[in-house]
């Protein structure tokens, strides 16, 4: 190969490595790449960012005269993304917590007066009760379900997570859709009168992959009851209570427990709590996180 050859086989062969560098530059420009959303810590479910419709329409939410009046206006929110949880919290994983002593056991099965007549059953520390480990957890108010959420590295979510996690983005009255069903989740229409094992309704999952928001129990958010935004609606509870999400084992799939449905439910003072309170069997919650 002589030396003018070898110099012109140089020069192309520059030429084109320049020409690949800017095809992988002018590429990068046009793609620039996605941002990197780690995996969802184990047992949650990763809600990504983006709006949804949030509240309902005055056809499905207003039921009569004040049922579903706090859940107008409809409006679309923006939320970044989130984890949730893909299942209530369990009896066991609630006793893990417990044996810590951060908490104390809830009281559910201490209850004289259970409609099914379970009479006098104590759910000591480390004790589960029996074949319902893996049942929601219940009786913790909304102390608890906070304090357990910050033991887990957690916290609870909000109204809008709760609901966005629930139903997606299209505004659907359930997590499976608009027909009324209630063969498709642990409703009162189930007429088990009692929770089950979480995921024991596979049709009561949301787009995400969320299981139990419409059945089962009911679950605590983080905010307290307050009208939505441009609401003219005026209630002494605004501003008073927490807010439970989800209908379940005790409440009619129709209009109670739709995904947009909203329950303030009265809590003791921090400093009139007593262990033994019911906070209620069909009252539970689920932990969510944010994407760091
Ligand atoms: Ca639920």
């Amino acid at each position: 190969m002589g030396q003018g050859s070898w110099r012109k086989e140089k020069t192309l062969w520059s030429m084109s490595l320049v020409m690949v560098v800017a095809v992988v530059l002018s590429s990068c420009a046009l793609f620039p790449p996605l941002p990197l959303t780690p995996d969802p810590p184990p047992g949650m479910v990763l809600v990504p960012a983006g709006d949804f419709l949030m509240g309902s329409t005055p056809a499905d939410g207003a039921v009569g005269i004040q049922v579903g009046v706090d859940e107008l206006p409809q409006r679309t929110v923006y939320l970044k993304s989130f984890y949730i949880d893909q299942y209530e919290v369990t009896n066991r994983q609630y006793a893990d917590y417990v044996k810590t002593g951060r908490g104390y056991a809830p009281a559910t099965w201490n209850f004289t007066q259970h409609p099914l007549g379970r009479q006098g059953k104590r759910w000591p520390v480390g004790t589960l009760p029996p074949g319902e480990e893996n049942h929601p957890v219940t009786d913790t108010d909304w102390y608890d379900a906070r304090a357990y959420c910050a033991w887990a590295g957690k916290r609870l979510p909000t109204e809008a997570e709760w609901e966005k996690a629930a139903r997606g983005t299209d505004g659907r009255q359930f997590p499976w859709g608009n027909d009324v069903d209630p063969r498709k989740a642990n409703t009162m229409e189930s007429g088990l009168q009692w929770a089950r094992a979480v995921g024991s309704y596979p049709e009561d999952v949301s787009p995400y992959g969320v299981y139990d928001m419409i059945g089962n129990v009911a679950e605590w958010v983080s905010d307290w009851y307050h009208p939505y935004p441009g609401s003219t609606l005026t209630r002494d509870a605004f501003g008073k209570h927490p807010v439970l999400r989800g209908g379940s084992w005790a409440t009619p799939v129709y209009p109670f427990a739709r995904v947009a449905a909203r329950l303030p439910v009265e809590l003791l003072p921090m400093d009139q709590r007593d262990p033994n309170w019911h906070t209620g069997f069909d009252k539970g919650f689920r932990c969510a996180k944010d994407v760091k």
